[in-house]
């Protein structure tokens, strides 16, 4: 609701932030249709007056004079772009499209779907109905640089997608984390406003914070730290479920009430004592040991892994084990443990309805990876534009995305790029991506659109909903992404959701506005008011009497379990044949001596993914981009702090700067992803320098992760030399 100052003109309206999970509550301060500052909401139920840099610093984008706010062209001569009118863009963009669909059918068109774009109910929703009206599986997403395995490993475990356990932080006593630092990442697949303080709470009740990472991370070092090398956490995951059935710690009562299939877990388990994993793992097996009888002698315990638990070469298996060490110790839905939130729209089942909860129904073209929601390994992006047969893609959208350096081997991609037929991107800046594009189409920001967090409903630790209207009028010509999407396929002849074949009769029907869709998605949804029929229950109007939000319950409902999982039996599935098949390929990939030291990823509070570093305020005091190497790999190669160094994969090379720091595990590296941007509009962010990471990485789909087709980012092989030197 809007406060009036003295002064008319200046407004303050509440909203909440929506660059990263736990979407803190905001008050955006606007005068004359400009936004001046934006600060925490002491009022939000679960930030309570909390907002990070990031947050803050939204202001620097928002009015960023490098945001494009005019439709952008390339000129013909390829030197960089022109302004356009909308109509002009959108006519040709759908006279091309038109043209590739006519000549090489809906495969041709592909679409790539960023990160931000998840926060966006309306953009992901008109997504899907374009990728439906085109009738392409050529969608992809951050989701296989991100969390596609822990999808797929529900999907095997409780035969549901979508259904993700969350750690139940406000009544834990042990939380092991597994790859992930939620004091700088704030909170991911888990929403929790002030997480630092959720944590806290947990040691300062007499409880336990333990993490596993190859680094002292910023949440190692606050709470209680167990160095893991890259890669081991399946292994070490088997050592801990290895003690606790050979020192019969399990719950017995709890595994044969909830699941099945427990003797392919028993052989695995079997067969890694730490003793025989500490190699693998870097773990002294008395540490393992340990850790093994604490989390299964705490009162209650929680199992959560992050990224740092995808990107390796064994996501999906390591997902799986992660969640069985929750079901048998006996912590999986129950208080205290791993829950599963619930969405009030009921997401879940909708997705199931509509088939957007799929798995391996469809094959890459390239590669043979199974699709996860619908959506092929981004990595594989570059070779299908290149690759030629039917089903080449000729025509790629990229929305809210920058996948040159946030999917592996950007130089084959921006290669790829150049040669695609239509190449149209829907952003705030001309980023590492789309200056390959022939139109780069302005969107308008989280502040300038209404939004309910759809995608997070489900994840919240205090099941919460927030509605909020747009603070601003897009500036300049910004538009949002449904409209864009909507006149896109409209001047193309199709209609958004509908097949085809059917859109030339129902062309003249004009699309639903999203708000409209969300407002029965919410009063027809589990917790709605059924439009009167369910008292006390949601609707739109009920969620905008309350812009600060609403806590929709003191916990996440727990027992809950036969509800989620979708097996016949209503049991969890501990011996998915998928699963088995990748205890089977454990360790059987060859070590290359010509590499071995292995590289990380690494979150940086004042950095978001690659995003945000054209911003004043978080780019302030000169921050440059560096590997943080170990002293003793250092000395080895001669590196001192501060110097260049040459690191090299078998796919790549890049050079930057050294952090010498034991806070890695000797052997490891860890790089930030995000840096080494070039030729963009976005000036500052080009000033910052540093190297794409990801030229390290490779899209090769043999080095994909089987089951999700995940990028193996985390424990990459690499060495270390002098730059210049092809050493
Ligand atoms: N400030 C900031 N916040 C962000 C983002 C950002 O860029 N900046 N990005 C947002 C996004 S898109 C996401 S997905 C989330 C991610 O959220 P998190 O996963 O919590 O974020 P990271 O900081 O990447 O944490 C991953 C941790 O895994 C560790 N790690 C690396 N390899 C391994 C391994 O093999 N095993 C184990 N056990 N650990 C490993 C890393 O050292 C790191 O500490 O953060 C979100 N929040
Ligand atoms: N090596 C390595 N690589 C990684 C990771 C890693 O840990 N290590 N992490 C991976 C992860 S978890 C993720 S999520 C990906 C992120 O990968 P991407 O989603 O491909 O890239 P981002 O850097 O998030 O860039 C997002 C783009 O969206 C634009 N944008 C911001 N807000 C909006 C909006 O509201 N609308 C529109 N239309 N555009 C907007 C920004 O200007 C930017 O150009 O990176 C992945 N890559
Ligand atoms: S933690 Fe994430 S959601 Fe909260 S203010 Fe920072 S960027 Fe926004
Ligand atoms: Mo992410």
């Amino acid at each position: 609701m809007a406060t009036y100052n003295a002064d008319m003109a200046t407004e303050e309206r509440v909203t909440y932030c929506r660059i990263c999970e736990p979407l803190c509550g905001l008050v955006a301060t606007v005068d004359d249709g400009r936004l001046v500052r934006l600060r925490p909401d002491d009022r939000h139920p679960l930030s309570r007056g909390f907002a990070c840099p990031k947050g803050i610093a939204m202001t620097d984008v928002q009015n960023d004079p490098d945001r494009v706010l005019r439709p952008l062209r390339r000129r013909t001569d390829g030197s960089g772009f022109e302004p356009v009118s909308w109509d002009d863009a959108l006519d040709d963009i759908g006279r091309r499209l038109r043209r590739i669909l006519r000549d090489h059918g809906g495969p041709a068109v592909g679409w790539y779907f960023g990160n931000p774009g998840a926060f966006s109910y309306s953009h992901a929703l008109w997504l899907q109905g374009f990728m439906t009206a085109v009738g392409s599986p050529n969608l992809f997403t951050a989701g296989s640089q991100d969390i596609n395995n822990r999808f797929v490993a529900s999907r095997l475990l409780y035969g549901s997608l979508t259904r993700v356990p969350i750690p139940d932080l406000a009544r834990t006593e042990f939380l092991l984390v597994v790859g992930a630092n939620p004091l700088v990442s704030h909170g991911s697949a888990v929403s929790a406003p002030r997480i630092r303080d959720q944590l806290r709470a947990i040691t300062r009740r007499g409880g336990r914070v333990v993490v596993i990472d190859p680094r002292r991370s910023e949440t190692a070092r606050a709470f209680e730290h167990v160095a893991v090398r890259p890669d081991g956490d399946a292994w070490l995951l088997l050592s801990l479920l290895h003690v606790i059935f050979a020192e019969g710690l399990e719950d017995t009562a709890a595994i044969a009430r909830q699941a099945r299939g427990l003797d392919a877990l028993r052989a695995a388990a079997a067969a890694h004592p730490p003793e025989r994993t500490e190699d693998r793992t870097g773990v002294p097996a008395e540490v393992a040991r340990r850790l093994a009888r604490d989390l299964a002698g705490a009162t209650s315990a929680a199992v959560y892994g992050r990224t740092g638990s995808c990107l390796g070469r064994h996501g999906t298996l390591v997902a799986y084990l992660l969640d069985a060490l929750n079901i048998v110790t006996g912590n999986l839905d129950r208080p205290g443990g791993a829950v599963f939130g619930s969405s009030p729209l009921g997401i879940e089942r909708l997705a199931d309805r509509f088939g957007l909860a799929s798995y391996a129904k469809r094959r890459s073209r390239v590669g043979g990876l199974p699709d996860v929601l619908g959506s092929f390994p981004a990595a594989l992006m570059a070779k299908e534009i290149t690759t030629p047969g039917p089903g080449r893609v000729r025509a790629l959208f990229v929305s809210a995305g920058n996948p040159v350096v946030s999917v592996p081997d950007g130089d084959e991609l921006s290669a790829a790029l150049t040669e695609l037929e239509l190449f149209v991107s829907i952003d705030l800046y001309v980023n590492d991506t789309n200056r390959h594009a022939d139109y780069v189409l302005p969107a308008a920001t989280f502040l300038e659109r209404e939004d309910l967090p759809v995608a997070n409903l489900g994840l919240f630790a205090t099941p919460f909903a927030q509605f909020t209207e747009p603070v601003l009028r897009p500036y300049g010509e910004a538009r949002q992404e449904w409209q864009i999407i909507d006149a896109i396929a409209r001047r193309a002849g199709l209609l958004p959701f509908v097949p085809r074949p059917l859109s030339r009769i129902l062309r003249r029907v004009p699309s639903p506005s999203p708000v409209f869709l969300l407002d029965l998605a919410i009063r027809l949804g589990p917790g709605g008011d059924l439009f009167g029929l369910r008292r006390r229950g949601l609707s739109l109007r009920a969620l905008r009497r309350r812009p600060h939000g609403v806590v929709l319950g003191e916990h996440v409902r727990t027992g809950v379990l036969t509800e989620v999982v979708r097996h016949r039996d209503r049991r969890v599935r501990l011996d998915p044949p998928e699963i088995v098949a990748e205890l089977g390929r454990l360790g059987t990939n060859e070590e290359d001596p010509a590499y071995p030291l292995r590289l990380i990823g690494l979150r940086e509070l004042r950095s978001q993914n690659s995003w945000m570093h054209n911003s004043a305020t978080l780019m302030r005091g000169g921050r440059t981009h560096t590997a943080r190497v170990h002293p003793a790999d250092a000395a080895e190669h001669g590196l001192t702090d501060g110097r260049m160094c040459r690191i090299t994969s078998p796919y790549g090379a890049i050079e930057l700067p050294v952090t010498v720091t034991d806070e890695v595990m000797p052997g490891t590296v860890a790089v930030p992803h995000g840096w080494g941007h070039q030729g963009g509009g976005w000036r500052r962010a080009n000033r910052a320098g540093g190297a794409n990471v990801n030229l390290l990485t490779s899209s090769d789909p043999a080095d994909l992760e089987r089951l999700a087709g995940m990028a193996h980012l985390n424990g990459v092989p690499i060495r270390l030399g002098l730059p210049g030197l092809r050493s």
